[in-house]
């Protein structure tokens, strides 16, 4: 039997953690990055919202072959931050490397494949140079032009205006390390930074004094790992990193009984502002927004009627409020494409976030 643990697990708390665990090689010149964005974004007047999106490792060896991960492919953070950009946002989209990025989401994976969209045109042999054969050319599908023109001009603008900035982590560790220190960044702006912590990430991990160097052997029988719990770094995020900032966090369940329950602990646990709960199965059409009862929502009158969550199912619950948002899970958008939930959600946020604003005065 192989084990990387020892009999009893360590308690973490945000501090011991730092104290005992190493940052990332990159995470200082990440971080120069993250500064001089945030610098012109707080000198161009600019609300900002972090996004994390995506999945994190947690490596079992310190010669990583093996690791645990999650299902998250990122979709829920990249399709967030387009809208975040189309409402005026600047957005740090810190992400899981090789998940899904703002616009080029559209065409990544096997859902909708690059090379799918391209045609090769052979021009007609010139009559005049009978020895060299014409280099063909390469189009677009012309059913597929009209979107990726769409995407193409926002992916461009996006990066030509210099507002949006990526980061990336695999490990827990490295999200950790970098969640802290862009927090730490972009508390000069005050309320008008928003967080949308919507990366899956996971509860345990494997302290470094506890991996085993070299790659873990087989032959001993079963595996046995104890985990250590993550520390739960919302708290000192929202006491001590950027205390004015409007922070949403993401549950994710499979029981969905759980969700509020769940929602409303994680709101009285560690002081923020919104907990976003969605059910595994559901998350692409149902969500469910849990906030603190001083905000009132405003849910986004643009959605039809049908949309609508009834309104039995909302209202205070104690200290909290609770607001369901739907679509239907076949909707789709005046152009005939499935419309994403994560529109109506950054909607309903960017409306929640600017009161939060104008209740502090105003920095943005
Ligand atoms: O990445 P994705 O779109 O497949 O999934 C999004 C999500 C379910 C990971 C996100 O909405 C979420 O709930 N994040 C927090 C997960 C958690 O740690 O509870």
């Amino acid at each position: 039997m192989a084990s990387t643990s020892s009999s009893s697990t360590t308690h973490f708390s945000a501090e011991s953690y730092f104290a005992t665990q190493l940052p990332p090689p990159t995470l200082a010149h990440d971080i120069d990055g993250v500064r001089a964005f945030v610098a012109r974004q707080r000198a161009a007047g600019k609300k900002v919202v972090l996004v994390t999106s995506g999945g994190t490792t947690v490596p079992l060896e310190l010669n990583v072959v093996r690791f645990l991960d999650n299902f998250s492919a990122g979709t829920r953070g990249a399709t967030s931050a387009e809208y975040f950009l189309k409402a005026g946002y600047a957005v740090v989209f810190m992400h899981r490397q090789f998940s899904l990025q703002p616009f080029s989401r559209h065409y990544s994976h096997s859902t909708n494949p690059f090379l799918d969209l391209l045609e090769i045109e052979t021009p007609a042999p010139s009559s005049s140079v009978a020895s060299t054969s014409p280099t063909p050319d390469i189009t677009v599908t012309s059913t597929q032009r009209a979107d990726l023109l769409e995407i193409l001009t926002s992916y461009k603008h996006a990066h030509t205006s210099g507002l949006l900035h990526t980061l990336t982590f695999v490990t827990v560790n490295d999200y950790l390390w970098l969640l802290r220190a862009v927090a730490q960044e972009l508390a000069v702006l005050k309320h008008s930074v928003l967080y949308y912590l919507a990366a899956a990430v996971s509860d345990f991990f494997l302290p470094r004094q506890k991996m085993s160097e070299h790659k873990i052997q087989s032959g001993k029988g079963s595996l046995l790992i104890e985990m250590d719990q993550v520390p739960k770094i919302l708290k000192p995020m929202v006491d001590e990193w950027s205390p004015d900032g409007f922070v949403v966090s993401f549950k994710l369940e499979t029981d969905p009984t759980l969700l509020i329950p769940k929602a409303r602990a994680a709101l009285a646990r560690y002081g923020h502002q919104i907990v976003i709960g969605n059910d595994l199965n559901r998350r692409k059409h149902e969500v469910v927004f849990v906030a603190r009862a001083a905000q009132p929502p405003t849910v986004a009158p643009a959605l039809p009627s049908s949309d609508l969550p009834s309104s039995e199912e909302n209202g205070d619950v104690g200290l909290n409020t609770v607001s369901w948002l739907r679509i239907a899970p076949d909707a789709q958008d005046v152009r005939g494409r499935p419309r994403e939930i994560e529109e109506d959600i950054v909607r309903e946020l960017v409306g929640r976030h600017q009161a939060w604003i104008d209740r502090w005065g105003g920095d943005a």
